[in-house]
């Protein structure tokens, strides 16, 4: 029997409960060498495929795992499709932000009736090793999330994949999870894009950073991270602000045409491991001048990791009332100056590493600089 302050607290549940990233999906052009680039440089291993081997005759599609991290990589054999116009548009990118729920239909119920845009209704596709449930509504720019319920299903990604393996995966290097994902939209965008993630998806305001935190010389802009119940979800949410020089996130918002994610971080615990083994493997890292490292202790104090290790690696290091982490930022992977991922490893610190923004920001700009766009 349910007590009357245990059914005060069921009332009061989230209406969004979300058990963590399920995966993320890029549209590319060649989904074949994608997924070869993410498994040699970014050391994920491809497990499932579908294409016109499997039935699947519009489109191809790769699904690579690193720990819990799940990359989907589609492209499409069809001019015509939304596939091919979103990667005509956008060049390589996400599009989708996958949320793993133990009900899609009441996650699409409970979001569509707050004002979310649907863009699948709830369906549920089965193959012999179960079914699965999705449902998707959208988010900025051209991107969506999908909610994914897995609960009767066994198989290696959905219905639809087969186990896929390239024969020559070596090693991941390291990296587990999807710590935040970030998106960068338009001119005054940002708030009602918090506004959203508040009243349709029952997110928190986490964090803002206005532009007086978040500015060079030349360039600023403003970000706010929202983020749900159980913290496992957390969407930092950038616009541009007013600078003497075109700040990065407008340079993002012409190359990708509006609105899309403009950076993934995913967690490891050993950062200096994790980016050795990348950088031997060929990722470009942002530059970060030695002149970085001077006061490095003066701000941060003790750290388990050697300074030495860290400066030779150029890894950033922050500090908050928590704790402290490390964080690195890739050069963009695509052609375009659009998507890049950020290394992160937490050792308390629950932050994004404001303390970083400057140096950051500034080796930005040089990037910028060179493909002539200040
Ligand atoms: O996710 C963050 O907030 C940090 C810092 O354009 C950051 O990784 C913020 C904005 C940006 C690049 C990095
Ligand atoms: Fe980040």
């Amino acid at each position: 029997m349910i007590s009357q302050i245990e059914e005060l607290t069921q009332t009061e549940k989230e209406f969004l409960p979300l058990l963590g990233t399920d995966h993320i999906e890029f549209y590319v052009g060649n989904a074949k060498q994608s997924a070869f680039f993410y498994e040699k440089t970014f050391g994920f291993e491809i497990v499932a495929y579908k294409g016109p081997e499997t039935g699947n005759r519009e489109s191809v599609s790769y699904m690579l795992q690193q720990g819990k991290i799940r990359l989907v990589l589609t492209a499409s054999l069809n001019p015509n499709s939304e596939i091919a116009k979103h990667v005509y548009k956008h060049g390589d990118g996400v599009k989708v932000l996958a949320l793993w729920v133990d009900d899609a239909a009441d996650a699409y119920k409970q979001t569509t009736s707050r004002g979310a845009v649907g863009i699948m209704e709830p369906q549920t596709i089965k193959d012999e090793n179960g079914e699965v449930k999705m449902a998707s509504i959208k988010t900025y720019g051209e991107t969506i999330h999908t909610f994914v319920e897995r609960k009767n299903y066994s198989g290696v990604f959905l219905p639809g994949f087969i186990p896929r393996s390239s024969g020559a995966f070596k090693k991941s290097v390291g990296l587990k999870y999807i710590d935040h994902c970030v998106g960068n939209v338009g001119l005054g965008e940002m708030d009602n894009w918090v506004k959203f993630y508040e009243d349709v998806m029952g997110f928190k305001l986490l964090l803002t950073f206005d532009d007086h935190d978040i500015s060079t010389e030349y360039t600023a802009l403003m970000s706010k991270v929202v983020s749900n119940g159980n913290g496992y979800i957390k969407f930092p949410i950038n616009e541009p602000a007013d600078g003497l020089k075109k700040s990065q996130i407008e340079e993002y918002l012409d190359f990708y045409q509006g609105a899309g994610v403009q950076h993934i971080a995913v967690a490891t615990d050993d950062i200096i491991a994790t980016v050795a083994d990348l950088r031997s493997r060929g990722v470009e890292f942002l530059y970060v001048p030695e002149v970085y490292y001077d006061d490095l202790l003066d701000r941060v104090g003790d750290i388990k990791e050697d300074i030495e290790e860290i400066k030779a690696m150029n890894i950033l290091v922050d500090r908050d009332e928590e704790g402290y982490l490390l964080q690195i930022f890739t050069k963009p992977v695509e052609d375009r100056p659009t998507l890049f991922f950020e290394i992160i490893q937490r050792r308390g610190a629950q932050s994004f590493g404001k303390g970083n923004f400057k140096a950051l920001f500034e080796a930005l700009e040089r990037e910028q600089e060179l493909r002539g766009n200040l």
